[in-house]
């Protein structure tokens, strides 16, 4: 056992433990158990959040609440000032070029759902979208409602049983007709980390366009939008340990300013008749109402805090999590892993031989052990590999090699349990 990392600014991984209100919780079971500390592995669903972005949205409560871009008042002043700020403080986390390339959202559901409305609103028939077999459903569900209104059809790219991408087809499947390129940067369900930078300059050889979901990307690895030339970003905040209910769509200028409002309402009008409208510049004219605020200004701070541990260190800590894990995971009898076996995400997905994966979930649970166990909402991705259901235990930096321990114990003591036919 050796969890005695130190991060850049000095703090020790037990130190950092301790902003996570939550992993100092004790979990309340059901059935008399007595409570348990949370082993929690479930980071590619939510991250924790450290106290400091939980102080952060209280301030803004307390403090500052009011709202933006239309008050003269002080708070109304400092409200756009706190939104505004986070907006830069993205920018700069991404390294876009320019602020307003920035949009906010809900999630990155509703930043994939904004831009195939709205670019994908001239796609005609013919037209061809190419997705790849691994997506979340939120990459793949909103294309399938364009390619109902327009006509426009999906391709895409497909998966190995190693849950990687054959790119081998990739020269095939961009052709003249292809309009769109939208894939996942890691996957959620595989821990695969595709080659985007590949994918990207391909299309772009046919000056098309390439989103990048980069929901599960953007907490674990540095992200520099302008070195990967991706034209669209999409990420949630509340997996950047953020809250929940804001998110980000990041694209290109160019492409932003060509586009429609996907909704209506105040803030994104430059004027208003009762016959017609214009629009607000970005990147307002794609934030309709009134906004997450607060959730902006936890969002701000869950930015601060990855950097004053240095993303460097971050990534360098997970790394080596992560490998561990994919070592001590990888030598459990009965147990099939999923996904690459060479670089990866920590990212585990596993099945048993001798039990369900949501009899493994609930026995985990039952030693405080959080883990995901379904489809990840990667349906077809399941299917391609003949699995209706995976387990799921995702890393993040708070977590230790001691839990990965305690994980592999609980999952050898799971298998006993069930073989010796309870
Ligand atoms: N894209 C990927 C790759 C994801 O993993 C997720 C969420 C989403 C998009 C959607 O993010 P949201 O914030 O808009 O919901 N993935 C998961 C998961 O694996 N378990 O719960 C949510």
């Amino acid at each position: 056992m050796n969890d005695n990392w130190v991060f850049h600014n000095g703090k020790s991984i037990s130190r950092v433990r301790e902003d996570f209100p939550i992993l100092q919780h004790k979990l309340n079971l059901k059935g008399g158990i007595a409570p348990v500390d949370l082993v929690y592995l479930d980071t590619a669903a939510t991250a924790q959040k450290p106290l400091q972005v939980i102080d952060a949205v209280n301030r803004y409560y307390t403090r500052q609440n009011s709202n933006v871009h239309r008050a003269l008042h002080t708070l109304g002043e400092e409200a756009t000032a706190v939104y505004e700020g986070t907006r830069e403080k993205i920018r700069s986390f991404i390294n876009a070029l320019h602020r307003h390339e920035i949009v906010f959202t809900k999630n990155t559901t509703e930043s994939i759902n904004l831009l195939a409305s709205s670019y994908g609103s001239s796609f005609k028939p013919g037209d061809e979208v190419l997705l790849t077999e691994m997506e979340h459903h939120s990459n793949l569900v909103p294309w399938q409602l364009l390619s109902e209104k327009t006509g426009c059809t999906l391709k895409f790219i497909p998966i190995d049983q190693n849950g990687e991408l054959e790119l081998d087809q990739l020269d095939q499947l961009l052709t003249e007709r292809t309009v769109f390129v939208g894939v996942m940067h890691v996957s959620n369900v595989f821990g695969t980390i595709n080659n985007i930078e590949l994918i990207i300059k391909k299309a772009h050889a046919l000056n098309i366009p390439v989103l990048i979901d980069g929901a599960q990307s953007s907490p674990h690895m540095q992200i520099d939008v302008q070195a990967l030339d991706c034209d669209f970003f999409a990420f949630s905040g509340h997996k950047l340990y953020g809250p929940m209910g804001i998110g980000v769509l990041y694209g290109k200028e160019e492409y932003l300013e060509s586009m429609p409002p996907f909704m209506g309402g105040g803030d994104m009008i430059r004027s208003v008749k009762l016959t017609g409208s214009t629009w607000n510049e970005l990147p307002w004219k794609f934030e309709a109402g009134t906004p997450n605020v607060g959730g902006a200004a936890g969002l701000g701070s869950a930015i601060d805090y990855i950097n004053e541990l240095s993303f460097e260190s971050i990534c360098n800590y997970e790394d080596m999590l992560t490998e561990y894990a994919g070592k001590l995971l990888s030598g459990i009898k009965n147990i099939k892993l999923y996904g690459p076996d060479g670089d990866r995400a920590g990212v585990f997905s596993f099945t048993h031989d001798d039990l369900h994966p949501h009899d493994m979930a609930q026995f985990l649970d039952r030693f405080g052990i959080a883990v995901r166990a379904g489809h990840h909402c990667a349906q077809p991705a399941m299917r391609k590999l003949k699995v209706s259901s995976m387990a799921r235990a995702s890393l993040a930096f708070y977590n230790t090699r001691s839990e990965i321990e305690y994980l592999v114990e609980k999952i050898n003591a799971a298998g006993e349990y069930f073989s010796n036919g309870i």
